[in-house]
Order: C-alpha cells, then structure tokens, then sequence
C-alpha cells in the first residue's frame, strides 16, 4: 500500500473559519476526512500535518524519509518565499504534488511565483477543496506508474 502524507502550511487551520469567499466554507478537519475516503476507496494509506512554523514543517519532511511515497503540500505563503521548504523536499526525495485552493496565478504579483512548483511532480491550483482531491488522485496515479 502506498503512503501518502499531505502537509498543510501556515494558516491553514482557519480554513472554513473565515475567508470562505476565497477559501470556501469546508474547515481543515472536513477537506481530510473527505481525503481519507477518497485514499480508503485508492487503497492509500493517507496522514496529515498542518504546522504554522516553517521550521516544524521542515522537521516533518524529514520525518517522511523512509515513510511515506509521497507528500501532497499547500505551503501556503511559504510557498512564494521558502527555499527551506524547497531545499527540505528536494533532500528527501520523495515525489511532491504542491496543492493551492485558489488560482494563485490570478492574484496578486507576489503569488504568481512558487519557488516549491520546480521540484514538484506538478502544481493544482484554483479549485477550493477540490484541488486536494484532484491532488490525490495525481499522486495516486503517479505512484502507480512507477515513475
Ligand atoms: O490558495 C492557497 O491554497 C494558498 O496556498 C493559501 C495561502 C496563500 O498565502 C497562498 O498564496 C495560496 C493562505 C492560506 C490562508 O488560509 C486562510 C484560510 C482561512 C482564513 C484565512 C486564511
């Protein structure tokens, strides 16, 4: 059975507690029980992590090596600035799918850029809490095919 650890960066956690006008109204806790479906009916062992600290997050990264296939990642705004996170993921050489809720494309100048997009499989963006089930659907399939 293939593992796959999804991490959630800062902020995360307020997910359905404000701004549903940009991030919806489904909380952290609802997005990863709908995850933990769609992984049972993959046959994916799935585990999550949401930290607001870079630093814990990079000790999670590490923490993967030799236990899970795959990280699905939302860095969040670390996503725009953190080579720390890149470099922690790029070490660990496991297979990222980096997942944003909004089209971080269409917004502001600054989130145009991610500096994690790179060293990933590929990028979802754009479709609120779909984007983390498309996510794991991409890994899954990316697993599969031995890549
Ligand atoms: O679109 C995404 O998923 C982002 O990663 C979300 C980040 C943002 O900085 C990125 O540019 C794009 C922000 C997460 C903030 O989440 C909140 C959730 C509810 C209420 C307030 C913030």
């Amino acid at each position: 059975m293939k593992r796959v650890l999804v991490i959630n960066g800062p902020n995360l956690n307020l997910l359905g507690v404000r701004e549903p006008g940009i991030y919806g109204s489904l909380s952290l806790a609802s997005i990863e029980d709908n995850l933990k479906k769609q992984a049972e009916s993959l046959g994916i062992h799935i585990s999550f992590f949401q930290s607001n600290h870079e630093g814990h997050i990079i000790d999670r990264i590490h923490d993967a090596m030799g236990e899970s296939d795959g990280i699905i990642i939302n860095p969040g705004a670390l996503t725009h600035y953190s080579y720390a996170i890149r470099d922690a993921l790029t070490t660990v050489k496991i297979p990222v799918v980096e997942v944003h809720m909004s089209n971080i494309h269409a917004r502001e100048e600054f989130r145009h850029k991610s500096v994690v997009a790179p060293i990933a499989v590929g990028q979802i963006a754009g479709f609120g809490d779909g984007s983390y089930y498309l996510a794991l659907d991409a890994m899954g399939r990316h697993l599969e095919s031995g890549k």
